[in-house]
């Protein structure tokens, strides 16, 4: 049997499987899916993406059956010998070097439900390494907005936004990323005169909608951040009943800036200071100001400082706890929001409690018979890094780390140090080709549970088709590894997904008091206090989440790159296009998406290229210290010179061979979007 067998498809309304947007979706017939309205795409919107979904259900390449390692190559397996085999392996590596030997990678592409079950199993087994890719995403922005706010996620929703006075967009690019929310949201409230300043050093589908644009250097945000508070303060844009209420550390702050020119900081971050001056003025001076942040601002080893940069803009101009103002990352897959929310984190249990707070681990305990670890676990990033060493087991839900994990020659070699790997996907990925067991899981058109937007919002996927060959749904596997690998098996014996799901909210205090029947065909919004139909809008309204009626300023002291950039060399930063999705394993499956845009491609402007012999179309050699790639150039001038952008969704080149270990202090993400390389034809590689 093949994954073409007939499906049984049926048009039933559930979440696209790729951003964080959310829109509801549904199979059209004709092997497509099609955008209904839901609680995000009011009337249906949706893009190509979300109209390609189905593409990948019923694609020859789908993994329909267990594949178990032997004598190096795959082979077929019966699901009893693929989990026997699982559970074997684990127990020996457990037994052996303790349950912090095995890092549990959850999904953020995949359902609250499967992800809470997942870090059950890690916690049952006593061990908190158990992470998702939120920390390769925003686990930056969370950290800064957790430590100031209570809070890591968006502060406003999506519908007071549509009503913003001035857009303030950095390091986003929302036209391509998060297209359903820049037309049905942003496009509307710019046409109802909102400003929108857009800070990137390319000129995106985004930017062409932007009053201001500031094309600051990659890596040099917090100079650019702190010159606009500086505008602030000295042109007495300060809110100061705001900032006397509801903030503390402002001469702390206002002596930080003291230091501070703005001619100078804006000349570092390559950027015009009377732009500076304009865009500070105009984020201030507008009664309602948002700010959306994306991967520019949190994929730097400075990532947590950047954010923190950013909040005090919008602490000193009064623009949080108000309708369409608020500080708000846009999160990236349909479900990492979720995935944190639930505690698929290392340092946290469901609803964001400290495993290191008894009174937290207790509640966990009280549902689950056994209390989780004191200590926190080890993030996905620093996990790699020990694979053969601390390391010795990988359990991989959903994700691509071979491929999205920076350093990704080192990775891979890693990989094959580990003494076992499991991975549950849906295609033979390129973290498959490390794995010793494959179990073949469930698609978005093949199972039930909820996932939460970006906007907080927890909505209900349900099946469009039966599952391919053996393959079974993802999380009856899990409660089936819960089962057999934790003594007390009972703790995974779910009557399917609503069952885990009020589980999970009598254990997270987030989605206490939520349920299927309540969510229906709309939407939950955490926090859900028990008075309110659809939960809470604005975040921080009279006191922060921290229980705190302030916030603190914070003055921030920038810090270099950590791959310095010398002589001839450029800065590369890598990001996406609108067509394809972060590894590729789904959309490169898609012919409809291949056909829109068939590459990878290096942006490079037209003086850098013109100083390499180089010409639009041309194949060039990338160079960092960690590798090298072949890739062809688009010479455009949108891009700032002495940068070069290059989008990481293919195979070929595998853009992560550039990329390096550093990573930020505080959140442990990786610099994604700094790596200092060398760009040549290879005529001139040959001549060297
Ligand atoms: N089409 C599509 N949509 C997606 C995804 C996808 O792969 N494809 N992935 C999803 C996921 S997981 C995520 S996290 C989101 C990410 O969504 P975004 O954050 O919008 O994504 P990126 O393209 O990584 O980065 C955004 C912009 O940051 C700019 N940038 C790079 N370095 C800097 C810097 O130092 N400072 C500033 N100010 N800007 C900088 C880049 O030029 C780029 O335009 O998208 C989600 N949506
Ligand atoms: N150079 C560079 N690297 C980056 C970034 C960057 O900007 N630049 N961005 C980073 C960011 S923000 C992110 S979020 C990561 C993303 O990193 P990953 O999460 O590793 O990337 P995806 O391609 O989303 O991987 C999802 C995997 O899950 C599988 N899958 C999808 N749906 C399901 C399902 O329902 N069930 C199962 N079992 N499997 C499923 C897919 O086949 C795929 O293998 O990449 C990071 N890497
Ligand atoms: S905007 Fe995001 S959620 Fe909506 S259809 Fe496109 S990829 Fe799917
Ligand atoms: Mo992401």
């Amino acid at each position: 049997m093949g994954a073409n067998q007939d499906r049984n498809p049926r048009a039933e309304q559930t979440v696209c499987p790729y951003c964080g947007v959310g829109c509801t979706i549904q199979y059209a017939g004709n092997g497509k899916a099609t955008g209904t309205a839901g609680p995000v795409n009011t009337k249906g919107e949706i893009c190509p993406k979300g109209g390609a979904a189905y593409d990948v259900v019923e694609h020859e390449d789908r993994l329909t059956e267990p594949l178990v390692r032997e004598n190096g190559r795959f082979a077929t397996a019966p699901w009893e010998t693929a989990l026997s085999r699982v559970t074997d392996r684990l127990t020996e590596i457990i037994d052996q070097h303790g349950s912090d030997a095995v890092e549990f990678f959850a999904s953020s592409n995949c359902t609250n439900e499967e992800n809470y079950v997942l870090q059950k199993i890690a916690r049952m087994l006593g061990t908190n390494n158990v992470d998702n890719c939120a920390r390769l995403c925003h686990s930056s922005t969370v950290a800064a907005m957790s430590e100031r706010f209570g809070a890591g996620a968006m502060t406003n929703t999506l519908d007071d936004l549509a009503e913003t006075d001035c857009l303030l967009v950095t390091g986003a690019n929302p036209a391509e990323q998060h297209p359903v929310i820049f037309r049905s949201y942003f496009v509307p409230a710019i046409r109802n005169g909102a400003t929108l300043i857009h800070i990137d050093q390319r000129e995106t589908d985004t930017t062409n909608a932007a009053d201001i644009h500031l094309d600051v250097r990659p890596g040099y945000d917090i100079q650019l951040l702190n010159s606009m508070a500086k505008v602030i303060l000295d042109e007495e844009l300060v809110d100061e009943s705001f900032v006397e209420e509801r903030t503390t550390g402002y001469a702390d702050l206002t002596a930080h800036l003291d230091d501070v020119d703005i001619g100078s900081g804006a000349d570092v971050a390559g950027v015009d200071p009377e732009t500076v001056q304009e865009a500070a003025r105009t984020y201030a001076e507008a009664d309602r100001a948002a700010i959306i942040t994306g991967m520019g601002m949190s994929q730097h080893a400075c990532g947590t400082d950047n954010v923190h940069a950013l909040l005090n803009l919008a602490l000193l101009t009064g623009n949080v706890g108000r309708p369409g103002t608020g500080v708000n990352p846009l999160r990236g897959q349909n479900n990492v929001q979720g995935a944190g929310d639930i505690g698929a984190l290392p340092s946290v249990l469901p609803g964001y409690e400290p495993v290191t707070d008894p009174d937290a681990r207790q509640r966990v305990a009280d549902e689950w018979g056994v209390e989780p670890p004191s200590e926190p676990g080890l993030t996905e990033t620093t996990a790699t890094h020990q694979f053969g060493d601390e390391i010795k087991a990988a359990v991989v839900f959903g994700e691509n780390p071979a491929v999205t994990e920076p350093n990704a020659t080192s990775v891979g070699a890693g990989f094959d140090e580990l003494d076992f790997c499991v991975v549950i996907d849906l295609f033979e990925t390129a973290t498959v080709d490390h794995a010793d067991v494959v179990l073949p899981g469930s698609s978005w058109a093949e199972k039930a549970g909820t996932v939460t937007n970006t906007d907080r919002r927890v909505m209900r996927m349900r099946p469009n088709a039966d599952l391919p060959g053996n393959a079974r749904r993802d999380l009856d596997i899990l409660t089936d590894l819960g089962q057999r690998l934790v003594d007390q098996s009972d703790a995974f014996d779910y009557d399917g997904p609503e069952a885990v799901f009020e589980e999970l909210t009598r254990v997270n205090p987030l989605y206490a008091g939520m349920s299927y029947d309540g969510i229906g065909d709309s939407f939950q919004r955490w926090p859900f206090p028990a008075d309110a139909d659809s939960g809470t809008d604005v975040l921080h309204t009279e006191t922060f989440a921290s229980g705190e009626q302030t916030a603190s300023l914070a003055p921030v002291s920038p810090t270099p790159p950590a791959d310095a950039v010398t002589g001839e060399q450029l800065v590369l930063t890598t990001g996406r296009v609108l067509q394809h999705f972060n590894s590729g394993a789904l959309t490169r499956r898609s012919e409809t998406l291949m056909r829109m845009r068939g590459e990878d491609v290096l942006e490079i402007h037209p003086d850098d290229a013109a100083a390499r012999g180089i010409e639009d179309g041309d194949t060039v050699v990338v160079e960092s210290e960690r590798g090298s790639v072949t890739v062809s150039a688009a010479v455009t001038a949108t891009i700032r010179p002495g940068v070069v952008f290059c989008t990481f969704h293919y195979l070929d080149p595998l853009a992560n061979a550039l990329t390096g270990d550093a990573l930020d202090p505080v959140a442990e993400i990786p610099e994604y979007k700094h790596s200092a390389v060398e760009v040549r034809t290879p005529a001139a590689t040959t001549q060297e």
